[in-house]
């Protein structure tokens, strides 16, 4: 899944896609490094980002997925936390939504989701953007996620929305600490009991600065390792700003997990 942001503000590219050209090249280049599919978004949910009004984040969005529906082949998912947002991106051609508000808007994301045949990113976060970091605290974090997951699907499945339209993730850096996100990291087989596939988003992400000591422009490898790892763990879906290089090194994975098993 490769990552489009048309924000000022993302924490690792904010400003480089604001422009509706730069980001529909910026997404064709990743299509053609290798992305399946390609998540574009218009609003940084980094800790303590400011909320975007809904007419900012569809005049930053739109033009982008009107611009790419139909130029690519992959699949375009919308990443919002606004089902105002979610459904223009539907009627505009993207195909999943990318919960970031984690449900909390899930009537109406599910009712959408539901009437459009439409996937759904279920992912997980403690609190909101603007609050999430202030103190993370689980008393049982892998149960509490599961618990999440649960919850949401069992909504979901009420609002009629079929299991096998949705797809689970932990949510990394979304109200946890480095310890939480290690933890989640570890243990992100034990999730495989939904049954459903899993989304995992550690690209660049701040944990790796503070567990290797290094800023967003040396996250690189870090990232590579968390996928690599995902991919053994049974993760089906990697969120990458480095496209091409996290596609070598999944599809290496996959290469050598298909031989042991024989
Ligand atoms: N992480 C980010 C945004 N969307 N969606 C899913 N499903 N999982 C994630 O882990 C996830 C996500 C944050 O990364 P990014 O988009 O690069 O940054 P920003 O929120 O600052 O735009």
């Amino acid at each position: 899944m490769g990552v489009v942001n048309v924000t000022p503000d993302s924490f690792s590219d904010g400003g480089c896609y604001l422009d509706t050209t730069a980001a529909i090249a910026h997404a064709l280049e990743l299509e053609r490094e290798g992305a399946d599919l390609l998540d574009i978004g218009g609003e940084s949910t980094r800790p303590g980002a400011a909320p975007v009004p809904v007419e900012e984040e569809l005049a930053r969005v739109m033009p982008v997925l009107r611009g790419l529906a139909g130029r690519v082949r992959v699949p375009l998912s919308i990443d919002t936390r606004k089902p105002e947002v979610a459904r223009a991106a539907l009627e505009a051609g993207a195909c999943i939504v990318n919960d970031v508000g984690a449900g909390a808007a899930l009537p109406e994301m599910a009712a959408l989701v539901a009437a459009r045949g439409a996937g759904y990113v279920c992912m997980h976060m403690q609190g909101t953007p603007e609050t999430m970091q202030a103190r993370p605290h689980y008393e049982d974090l892998g149960e509490e996620v599961a618990d999440f997951f649960a919850a949401h699907l069992e909504r979901l499945r009420l609002a009629g929305v079929a299991a096998e339209q949705v797809v689970l993730d932990v949510g990394i850096g979304f109200g946890k600490t480095l310890e939480h996100n290690l933890l989640l990291l570890a243990t992100l087989e034990s999730f495989r009991r939904f049954n459903r596939p899993l989304v995992l988003g550690v690209s660049r992400k701040s944990f790796l600065g503070e567990l290797l000591g290094v800023d967003v422009t040396r996250r690189v490898p870090g990232s590579l390792a968390c996928a690599a790892w995902a991919v053994t763990r049974g993760v089906e879906v990697i969120r990458a700003h480095d496209v091409a290089a996290t596609r070598d090194v999944v599809r290496t994975i996959e290469a050598l997990m298909i031989r042991r098993r024989c």
